[in-house]
């Protein structure tokens, strides 16, 4: 889980997010006794302004005023006379916004030992880094009308999503479903992390209680977070245009596709998704790396390679020749899912992430899994894409 800062900006730097308290004066004093650049501290339980604590954090921050670049976090969920106080005495160009969510009061000590309580200092600014500009993306975490990629010409306009669940028992590789525009390359690298890492596509997207979702990215090993809302590109009323909803009907796909839609070359349009490795998006949705790998060479070893790594929990995706065979797509993206051996036949299990089969071969076209032998695995497809992560 995780929540952008409300914040307001200081004179020497000071980054301030406002929030519920329970930090004890005694914690607070060794915060301040540490004189970290960057300090994080959070607090639970909304009515828990004790006066102690107060005066704590007050001298905390008067005594950060008084070096540079100190950036001090607070999360808040209520709007409180002290807060608004310190916005007075803060604000120069101070803006402080209020986390209406109180999602941060329900984080565990666990999930902050996990790291899975992301801080957010800045959104990506697809259009503008000038906060008087229209299309800026505000932290102020208020129900805003955010701008939209721009649309290929499938697409009949934006309908709202905001009503549709996130997840619905958790990322799983058949939530993902393409749509109309040719981006297999990024949606099997995310079913792929779905089986092998949900928790990396948990911490991906999180809504922040307005309609609107923060998602991250890694660019150059930086977080980097993007805020968007839930209007989504449809068409024949309200079908989805791109990626869809997936067998539960859940939105984490097509919002994720929608960011990607935005940060992927900085051109803000679904037409900039079209055509692509898997090494890319994995780099950019794990932090961590991703290597290629031909196909060629003994099957034997291909096939152990494979099974090596999805037993150390990597995700292994698959990219088709143009001239693959049925029953694989040509010039394609597949999560390739597991492997066996009957009778000394070795099979490959594939997801297509058009979220069917594409073309006839098992009784059930209509799930996207496909167990081809892996002869036909190396005629078809000509090299793997691994996530490390
Ligand atoms: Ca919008
Ligand atoms: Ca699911
Ligand atoms: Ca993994
Ligand atoms: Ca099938």
């Amino acid at each position: 889980m995780f929540s952008a800062n409300a914040y307001m900006e200081c004179p020497a730097n000071l980054h301030i997010c406002i929030v519920p308290l329970g930090v004890d004066v005694q914690e607070m004093q060794y915060i301040e006794r540490e004189w970290a650049r960057t300090l994080k501290f959070l607090v639970a339980g909304a009515a828990q302004y004790r006066k102690g604590t107060w005066l704590a954090i007050e001298a905390f921050l008067d005594a950060f005023k008084r070096r540079d670049k100190a950036s001090l976090t607070v999360w808040s969920s209520v709007k409180t006379p002290e807060l608004m106080r310190l916005q007075e005495e803060y604000g120069v160009h101070k803006k402080i916004t209020f986390d209406t969510s109180d999602v941060v009061s329900g984080a565990s000590a666990a999930e902050y030992a996990a790291n899975t309580v992301h801080s957010i200092e800045e959104f990506y600014q697809p259009y503008s880094s000038d906060p008087s500009n229209s299309q800026y993306v505000s932290m102020e975490i208020a129900g805003q009308d955010l701008t939209d990629p721009t649309t290929t010409s499938v697409a009949g306009g934006y309908y709202n999503f905001a009503d549709t669940p996130l997840f619905v028992e958790g990322p799983e590789y058949n939530d993902v479903a393409q749509g109309s525009v040719g981006d297999c390359y990024y949606l099997a690298a995310l079913a792929g992390l779905a089986d092998t890492d949900p928790e990396i596509i948990s911490q991906m997207i999180a809504p922040l209680g307005d309609g609107t979702f923060a998602v991250r990215y890694f660019e150059s090993g930086q977080e980097v977070y993007l805020r968007i809302d839930a209007d989504l590109p449809v068409r024949y009323g309200t079908r989805l245009a791109y990626a869809k909803l997936g067998v539960d009907g859940e939105l984490w796909m097509p919002l994720l596709e929608k960011a990607y839609a935005f940060f992927r070359y900085g051109q803000n349009s679904y037409a900039s998704l079209s055509g692509g490795w898997m090494a890319t998006p994995f780099r950019r949705a794990t932090g961590g790396t991703a290597v290629f790998k031909m196909t060629s060479g003994p099957a034997e070893s291909l096939y152990t390679y494979i099974e090596d790594q999805l037993a150390q929990g990597h995700s292994v995706t698959a990219g088709s020749r143009s001239s693959s065979p049925s029953p694989i797509v040509g010039s394609h993206a597949y999560s390739v899912r597991s492997l066996d051996t009957v009778d000394g036949q070795m099979y490959v299990t594939v997801y297509n992430p058009w979220g069917t089969d594409g073309r006839n071969w098992d009784s059930d076209s209509y799930d996207g899994i496909l167990r081809v032998p892996i002869e036909l695995f190396q005629e078809a497809f000509v090299a793997l894409v691994t996530s490390y992560a």
